[in-house]
């Protein structure tokens, strides 16, 4: 094929299959089968592998490309993209109808409805109908370029269907079937779960590299325009069409108002369709249509004064108990589970909740095959928040919480003052077990690949009956190979990852070591404070009382472990082994021109880039400390999304406020 003829091939391909990419993902009307859609692309790939000059950055062979970036650079929003104002009931709905129509001089508003998609809120700008850059909010001012992940996901055209240039903002989301795949197989891979589809789109779009997102099933609603060349519209409802026919994937459940009364009834309509949707909504979003009348009403510090975000309260489902698990942890504490029956919940399919301790269970009277309300607090492991007695048919039965061991079979023993029952049996294998699984955890020596389930297997075959033993598995590696599920390469990463786990800092073999009362923040604090192993080995009770944060409950707790001889000889065979004993961090001592250097630092609301156990660290780093709760003591409050009662407390006492952004620049510093 000579070049010219090529050229118009590549040219016509190109736009075919942006034509079926579209009504795939946009339209969901598919016209041809996958098969055919990988012929065409593969056709494609040939020709541009012929003519790699002829490559473009909008052909569909460039969605996943690129290699990952070290680090994402800033984007400076022209528009700034500001976030809204909550509203949590019809009374805010109704003040807000009156402020905006006081706003503009008592005239007739119309107002556009949408969903409001609980995902990523993203930015997408296009010069001459071409995608070049795809950001991420940030804190309104400057975000971050993410175009190599957003160009993964199929609904976001790389060209549009007119060479206009333009900036759009919407939300970037994961639909709910894919994010219970995604937990399922992250589930199966022992690999930490997401809490929410939200989540996990946030954590989709935050890796470096592309092929994380594009792997990741992510989609996109188009839902306002940020800057807008050559064409002018004057109403948001116009907006959304312009966006639609540009090739946007636009919801399509929006819907105009000329009255409060309707939209209100209209918004309680999607309150009870909501978990019937594929994908998550937190709420609604009320805007003025007329662009005239938005400029009237202009702008708080924060949000746009015509619009306003409508939050649904926390989802709830009914489903039955139908049955009580009875399991172990690692300090012997007995925790009753529920087993439900599996009822779809805010995106994922619930099938356990938790119970706490068996007062729950007598306090809210539960049976065995009772209906029970359950929801969601922003955890993986819902609760139950009510029984339904009047749902009883008579065959419910009570639940007995066992007296003996589910594992070991010894007495069971309730402390004083603990609601808890315990295992105290310090063979028992629940004990063990569990404590070898929080060793490997993330938080502790965070050993790649050796979740609960190979842990567990480890034990049951023998192979691990102490921490320590892990150090020493690499002698065993045809045992290893005759594991069920353990290949080559498993068995030899699963190594890897052990040999470099001796290398941590010895926080996380502190707060490994299972100490009781010692939390990762404590172990933190001893690694910070004493610098080496051996050091806090030998603390006495005063030197140890010294540190502000510990108190004597936990000093005596440091000092039984300590002195036990099973313990010295854990330790002198995990040194033997040659897993790190030393603080690899900055010593509290280090000095005193760090930015938080002394100060008081509380965090609260969710983080996006980073874990709260992530964020400490760097804060300690940095020399400030971190404590739970806002006062006159604190000097820094960090915000991340959806901060409630702390926030306000906070600005109360006219205490300073920073938010992730501004956090992550303090960490650049
Ligand atoms: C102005 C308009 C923020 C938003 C907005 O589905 C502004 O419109 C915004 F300052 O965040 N999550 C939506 C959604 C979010 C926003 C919006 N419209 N449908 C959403």
């Amino acid at each position: 094929m000579d070049r010219l003829t090529a050229e118009r091939k590549i040219e016509e391909l190109r736009q075919q299959i942006e034509r079926h990419n579209r009504l795939y993902h946009v339209e969901d009307r598919p016209e041809i089968t996958d098969q055919e859609y990988d012929q065409l692309m593969r056709e494609l790939r040939d020709l541009e592998d012929l003519y790699p000059d002829l490559v473009t950055s909008d052909s569909p062979t460039q969605r996943v490309g690129g290699e990952p970036l070290p680090h994402f650079e800033k984007v400076e929003h022209k528009v700034p993209m500001l976030s809204l104002g909550n509203a949590f009931d019809e009374a805010d709905l109704r003040d807000f109808d009156r402020r905006v129509r006081q706003g503009v001089g008592e005239q007739p508003v119309r107002y556009v409805c949408e969903l409001k998609i609980d995902g990523l809120a993203v930015s997408l700008r296009y010069e001459n109908g071409l995608f070049v850059q795809g950001a991420t909010r940030g804190d309104g001012q400057t975000g971050e370029d993410i175009t190599q992940n957003l160009k993964t996901i199929r609904s976001i055209p790389l060209r549009l269907s007119k060479p206009v240039t333009i900036e759009v903002r919407g939300e970037a989301f994961m639909p709910k079937p894919a994010f219970e795949k995604l937990n399922q197989e992250r589930e199966a891979k022992g690999e930490p779960l997401f809490a929410n589809p939200r989540n996990s789109a946030a954590g989709s779009l935050r890796q470096l590299d592309p092929k994380i997102a594009a792997s990741r099933s992510l989609d996109t609603f188009i839902y306002g325009i940020g800057e807008l060349q050559g064409e002018s519209v004057d109403f948001h409802s116009e907006g959304l069409e312009l966006l639609q026919s540009l090739g946007f994937k636009v919801n399509p459940e929006w819907r105009v108002f000329d009255a409060i009364d309707e939209l209100i009834a209209f918004i309680q309509s999607w309150a009870e369709k909501r978990p019937a949707l594929p994908y998550e909504i937190d709420g609604m979003v009320i805007k003025v249509d007329s662009f005239a009348q938005r400029q009237e009403l202009g702008f708080t510090a924060k949000s746009p004064r015509w619009a306003v975000a409508y939050k649904f309260p926390a989802e709830e489902a009914v489903t039955v108990l139908e049955g009580i698990e009875v399991s172990v942890g690692r300090t012997g504490a007995v925790t009753p589970t529920a087993l439900l029956k599996p009822v779809s919940l805010a995106g994922t399919t619930v099938k356990r909740a938790s119970l706490h301790n068996e007062e729950i269970i007598r306090e809210k009277g539960l049976l065995l095959g009772d209906h029970v309300v359950v929801k969601k607090a922003g955890d993986i492991i819902p609760e139950i928040v009510a029984v339904l007695p009047e749902r009883r048919t008579g065959e419910e039965r009570p639940f007995q919480m066992p007296t003996h061991c589910p594992e070991c079979g010894s007495d069971l023993v309730r402390f004083e003052d603990e609601v808890a029952l315990r295992c105290i049996n310090p063979d028992c294998p629940a004990l063990i077990r569990e404590g070898m699984i929080h060793f490997v955890s993330r938080l502790a020596m965070n050993i790649e690949g050796l979740g609960e389930k190979v842990v567990a297997q480890l034990y049951e075959q023998g192979l691990i009956t102490s921490v320590a033993d892990l150090y020493y598995l690499h002698e065993r590696r045809d045992e290893l190979l005759n594991m069920e599920r353990m290949g080559e390469k498993s068995v030899d990463n699963l190594l890897e990852a052990i040999e470099a786990s001796k290398q941590n800092s010895v926080e996380r073999l502190i707060f490994g070591l299972g100490i009781r009362l010692v939390g990762a923040k404590a172990a933190k604090v001893l690694a910070e404070q004493f610098g080496h192993l051996d050091v806090l080995r030998q603390a006495t009770r005063e030197q140890l009382l010294e540190i502000n944060e510990i108190g004597p409950k936990m000093a005596d707790s440091i000092l039984t472990y300590f002195s036990m001889p099973q313990v010295q000889e854990l330790l002198d065979r995990l040194r033997a082994a040659g897993v790190n004993f030393s603080y690899k961090g900055v010593r509290v001592e280090a000095g005193n021109d760090t930015p938080l250097a002394g100060k008081t630092v509380v965090l609260t609301g969710t983080l996006n880039t980073l874990t709260r156990q992530e964020a400490e660290e760097k804060i300690a780093l940095l020399g400030g400390k971190v404590t739970g709760s806002v006062s006159k003591k604190t000097d820094l409050v960090i915000a991340g999304d959806k901060a409630g009662s702390k926030l306000e407390k906070a600005e109360k006492l006219g205490i300073e406020v920073i938010d992730e952004a501004a956090f992550l620049k303090l960490l650049d510093q």
